[in-house]
Order: structure tokens, then sequence, then C-alpha cells
């Protein structure tokens, strides 16, 4: 992209109105000085603040931040065909998922596109939460469930998730909630009290490092006067302190080294999960139907086309780009196209997301990055997490 190009995209404000949603800790992010927001799921998502995306990088392997991912929303499915519904929705099995549990799911549409990757989390036999990636599940969800005539409730509870992430986070959150924090193992969740309110917790998150989510409910209540959700930010943001707490949010570096897709930049339902080497969460031995199944077989029978991998390229740190870069191979021709592309302080190079073309997709493959600024910079393919 041309820097005016850039500057001018950079210079647009956003609108605010009601259908660009606030969270209950929107007041306390601006207060914080968020510079920028983006909108996912119809509501803001900061996407920094006081300091560089380096320093934020190095911030969070080290220390301890929170997050506002309230934008992750949560559609509630509940009733006697829960299960059936969200095991439609999805080929990974869920027979034997647990309460307690969160799963990472591909929910697909009738020709295997992907149309969201959220987060599957069990309340109870009856009752789970999808927290979604940016496209309507919920509407989706509804028209499945009225088609296919079952009984269930679909809503979009009052539930804000807020991310502490970080290596701290576990000693910060325990000396918040106690000790029982430990207890909780990667992509499990435990229920925890918080001013006589009810905490689903979850060691999990949009980030490499250890960290945690407090799927935050109960924004209408007060304590001492403060909104309960503002009082859950102040209290963590004080115990914080001695732990050198920032505010923060999902950093891109981090999230490029450690293979993180964003559903609509770096895949979308013109992808199939394989293409997003999502294979191990499409258990081929299950023999549940879900929506997608057939495209998906068919797709297995001719075998996968191209597949998301990282790709490690020279020159001058690329600033983070509005415009996908094209991947070229040695005679100019597009094997694939960076969407999601910044320099890593720690690989001293530049690095990116490409789903890449099958002859071209192996480690260790040379390749050409069109940057867009007249240069083209070499380049090598990666497996994913890029190799620390
Ligand atoms: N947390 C919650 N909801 C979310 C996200 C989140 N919804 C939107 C978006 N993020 C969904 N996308 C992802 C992508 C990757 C992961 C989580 C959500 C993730 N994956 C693990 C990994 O790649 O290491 C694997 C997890 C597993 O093996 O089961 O963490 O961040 N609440």
């Amino acid at each position: 992209m041309s820097s005016s190009v850039e500057n001018i995209s950079k210079s647009i404000k956003l609108n605010m109105s009601k259908r660009i949603r606030r969270t209950p800790f929107t007041n306390r992010v601006e207060e914080l000085g968020v510079s920028d927001f983006t909108v996912v799921n119809h509501m803001l998502l900061p996407k920094g603040f006081k300091n560089t995306i380096y320093e934020d990088y190095w911030h969070l392997a080290e220390h301890v931040q929170l997050w506002d991912v309230s934008c992750q929303r949560q559609v509630q499915i509940s009733g006697p065909d829960a299960l059936k519904l969200v095991q439609k929705l999805t080929p990974r099995p869920l027979q034997k998922m647990e309460t307690g549990k969160c799963f990472y799911i591909p929910i697909l549409d009738e020709n295997a596109g992907m149309i969201n990757d959220p987060v599957l989390l069990k309340l109870d036999d009856d009752m789970f939460w999808i927290s979604i990636a940016d496209s309507d599940i919920l509407l989706w969800a509804k028209g499945i469930a009225l088609g296919s005539n079952l009984n269930v409730r679909i809503e979009e509870p009052d539930v804000y998730p807020l991310a502490v992430q970080g290596p701290k986070s576990e000693e910060l959150l325990c000396s918040v909630f106690g000790e029982e924090i430990r207890k909780i193992k990667f992509f499990n969740y435990r229920v925890l009290d918080f001013h006589g309110t009810k905490q689903i917790i979850a060691r999990s998150g949009y980030s490499k490092q250890d960290g945690f989510e407090i799927y935050f409910k109960g924004f209408e209540k007060y304590f001492d006067g403060i909104e309960m959700g503002e009082k859950l930010w102040d209290t963590i943001w004080e115990a914080g302190k001695k732990f050198n707490i920032s505010p923060g949010c999902p950093n891109l570096i981090d999230r490029i080294e450690g293979g993180l897709m964003s559903y609509g930049n770096d895949f979308t339902k013109d992808n199939n999960p394989f293409e997003c080497n999502l294979d191990k969460y499409c258990n081929g031995n299950s023999n549940h139907e879900y929506i997608g199944k057939e495209a998906l077989t068919q797709i297995i029978n001719n075998g996968v086309k191209k597949r998301m991998r990282g790709i490690i390229f020279d020159g001058d740190p690329i600033v983070a780009t509005g415009k996908p870069l094209p991947v070229l191979n040695e005679d100019d021709k597009k094997i694939g196209e960076i969407t999601s592309g910044i320099y890593s302080p720690r690989i001293k190079k530049n690095v990116g997301l490409s789903i890449i073309l099958k002859d071209y997709w192996n480690d260790g493959q040379k390749v050409l990055v069109d940057t867009l600024d007249e240069k083209k910079r070499n380049g090598t393919v990666t497996s994913l997490p890029f190799p620390k």
C-alpha cells in the first residue's frame, strides 16, 4: 500500500452510534488512552494504546495485560435439543465433551466453507455457549434450528469476555480469585465468585502466552456504587500494578507467530477447514451428521489444494497493511497472498500468514513477496506456528 493511502485510512475516524456497541469496559479503555478501535460482531474492539505494537509484544511475553474482548460474543444454545443443534453445526465430535470444557470448533456451510471458528463452552448437558469470531452465527443457528424443528432457545446473553493474558496472569488472578485459578487447565473453565456474582473463568485466549478469559456476566449490577464490570476491571487493574499490568489487545505479532488466524481476514467461507489446518478438529472417524459433511468428504477424496502457511521475508520492517500482499513464485505467478503481516522483533524479519498452493507449501520453499511499494522481497515458507 502506498504511504498516502496508508495515512488516509489511518486518519479516518469511526462515527460512533448505537450500532457500534460499547462494552462494560469501554469507559476504562478510553481512560487508559486507547488509540484505535475496530468493530467485531458489531462491538468495539480496542486495537492499540499508548505503546507501539513492538513494546506491547515484549510486554505481553514478559508481564500481564488486560484486554477488552467483549466482541467475542456468546451465542447461547439451550434446551432439550441443544447438543443436537451444536453437533449439527460442526464436524468436531461433541458426544464425549464434558461440562467445564472449551473446544475450538470449525463451523461450516453446506459447501464445507468456513463460516466461523469459535470456542465452544459446555455449561451443562443442555446448555452451550459458542464464543464467536466475526460472523453472525446467531442468525445461522436460528435458521438451522427453525428449519430442522429443533427444540432449543438461541440468544445472545449479556456476557462480555475480559482477557488476562501473559505469563504473570496466573499469579495476578490468584491474588483476586484465590488458589483455585491454578487448577484451571488449558481450555477448561471453572466458576468462581466475584462479589456475589458467578464468573466463568477459562484458561484460554487469543495469544500464545499463558492466559485466562473471564466471561463477565452481571453488567447490570453495582458494587459500592460502581458498575460491576468497572469494579471487575478496577480490581484486576489494582492487583495487577505489582505485576506491571498494562491495557492491551490481541497483538498482531504474537498472533502471527503463533499461527492464530483471524476469520474474515486470513480465511473466509471460500476456504475449507483443511486449508486452515483445522484437520484435527474435523474427525473423519466420527459418523455424526453435520452441515457440510458431503462437501467435506468430496474435498478429502479430491485432495487439498492449498494450505495456510507462514512466510518469513526480508527487507525493511513492513507496516501492518490493510491490503493483502501477493506471494509469487520465481516466474511471478501468484501462489498466495499474505493477509496478516508484520515485522517480528524476535525473528528479526517480516512474518506473515498466507494460504499457499500445494506445489509451494513445503517448509523451506523460496518465494517472493510483493510489498506493493515497487519492491519484491525474498521469502521462505514455514510451518505454523513459526519456529521458536
Ligand atoms: N477466545 C474466545 N472466543 C474467541 C476467541 C478467543 N472467539 C473468536 C476467536 N478467538 C476464535 N478463534 C480462535 C482461534 C484459536 C484459538 C482460540 C480461538 C486457540 N487455539 C489453540 C491453539 O491454536 O493453540 C488450540 C486450542 C485447542 O487445541 O483446542 O486458542 O480467543 N473465548
